[in-house]
């Protein structure tokens, strides 16, 4: 028997950091490319404002993923935040979501290895080795295998990490109230931290503390800027997404979850098992990370209403992310309390333009 709504800790207010949350129920990231493209990546039309809006009911909502700079990028009409018009327009949506009675971080992104020149403006992509990943990228010429990409110099990491830099700056300028750097699915910082992209032999390959550097540094890059309780990461150790793998997850994101707790950063947002499918993927204890990380834990991957609201009781997670459910109920928080059916997603309209299937799915 399951306490009364109002007494779940699921539905009641805490803290994520330095960030007052009205619910530990977080809208996962999620893109949905219908960002300005032709603008130059901008985000920000009534459309967006709408959608983001519309789903102000979490306690905190993490944008979609959010490129760092024109490399960063590797789907079409995501948006970026480097430059001055993708600022503006992504305070069209904070200004929303803050009138709304909701929270907001920036997801920064760079892709590193999962593009392709057709979305970069022409440039390689990069990763911290020339190792392709064996994925199609999604261009608008169809879908094209991701090339080789060319291996970062020490001197080129160092620019990269400032554009991480500037991205957290950019969001905070941006009405955001902090930022989740993509530390997850096989992108660039993902690419540094497991050995099935990492074949380095400087100090940014070869052991756990190594491999663990480029995160760190973007990390403690980010903290400086806008401060450890605003800054956050998100972490899927075992998922198998964009044609990543390690050979032990436990020994690196172990360490990385130890540096990070010394680093006293907000949160840590972990993908339980394979993104968006199973959960139980073995390699990792995210018991474990829970009771290694003295900052907020938020859960992800394939929770419902009994699991979410066991997770935070229980003290297991601070809070829980909901992502295709977020995409497909606006009002998800309120049909959790009353226990009401979910509307399903359409991945038809994941990444198509337009409000079918974005701001058009209907509330209780
Ligand atoms: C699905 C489609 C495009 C991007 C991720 C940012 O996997 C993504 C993503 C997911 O984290």
């Amino acid at each position: 028997m399951t306490a009364p709504t109002q007494d779940l800790k699921l539905f009641q207010p805490g803290r994520i950091g330095d960030i007052a949350i009205a619910n530990r129920v977080v809208m996962a990231p999620l893109t949905r490319s219908r960002a300005d493209e032709a603008a130059g990546d901008v985000p920000g039309s009534a459309l967006n404002v709408e959608y983001y809006r519309q789903r102000s009911g979490a306690g905190l909502i993490v944008s979609e993923g959010t490129q760092i700079a024109p490399l960063g990028k590797g789907y079409i009409a995501t948006p970026g935040i480097h430059s001055e018009a993708q600022v503006q327009g992504w305070r069209r949506i904070t200004q929303a979501v803050h009138e709304a009675g909701s929270k907001m971080l920036a997801q920064i992104w760079h892709v590193g290895r999962v593009s392709h020149p057709a979305l970069t403006g022409g440039l390689q992509p990069v990763a911290p080795s020339a190792v392709a990943a064996q994925v199609l990228v999604r261009a608008h010429e169809g879908k094209l295998p991701a090339p080789l990409p060319h291996a970062l110099s020490v001197a080129e990491i160092a620019d990269v990490v400032d554009q991480y830099r500037r991205a957290a700056a950019n969001a905070l300028r941006a009405g955001f109230d902090g930022v989740e750097i993509h530390g997850a699915n096989g992108y660039l910082i993902d690419q540094f931290l497991r050995d099935g992209a990492n074949h380095r032999s400087d100090a940014y390959g070869g052991t756990v503390e190594n491999r663990c550097r480029f995160a760190l540094q973007v990390v403690d890059a980010v903290a400086a800027e806008i401060g450890a309780g605003r800054t956050g990461i998100r972490l899927s150790p075992v998922t198998p997404a964009n044609d990543l793998a390690d050979g032990n997850p436990q020994a690196v994101f172990g360490a990385l979850v130890q540096a990070l707790d010394r680093r006293g950063i907000a949160f840590i947002h972990l993908i339980e098992g394979a993104t968006g499918g199973p959960r139980d993927v073995p390699g990792f204890d995210y018991g474990w990370a829970r009771r290694h990380f003295r900052g907020a834990y938020i859960a992800n991957n394939g929770y419902d209403r009994e699991t979410a609201i066991a997770a935070v009781a229980s003290g297991r997670a601070d809070a829980v992310a909901f992502g295709r459910a977020f995409l497909a109920n606006p009002d998800l928080v309120q049909r959790l309390k009353t226990g009401a059916a979910l509307n399903k997603p359409d991945p038809r309209t994941f990444y198509s333009p337009g409000a079918a299937g974005y701001t058009d799915y209907p509330t209780l």
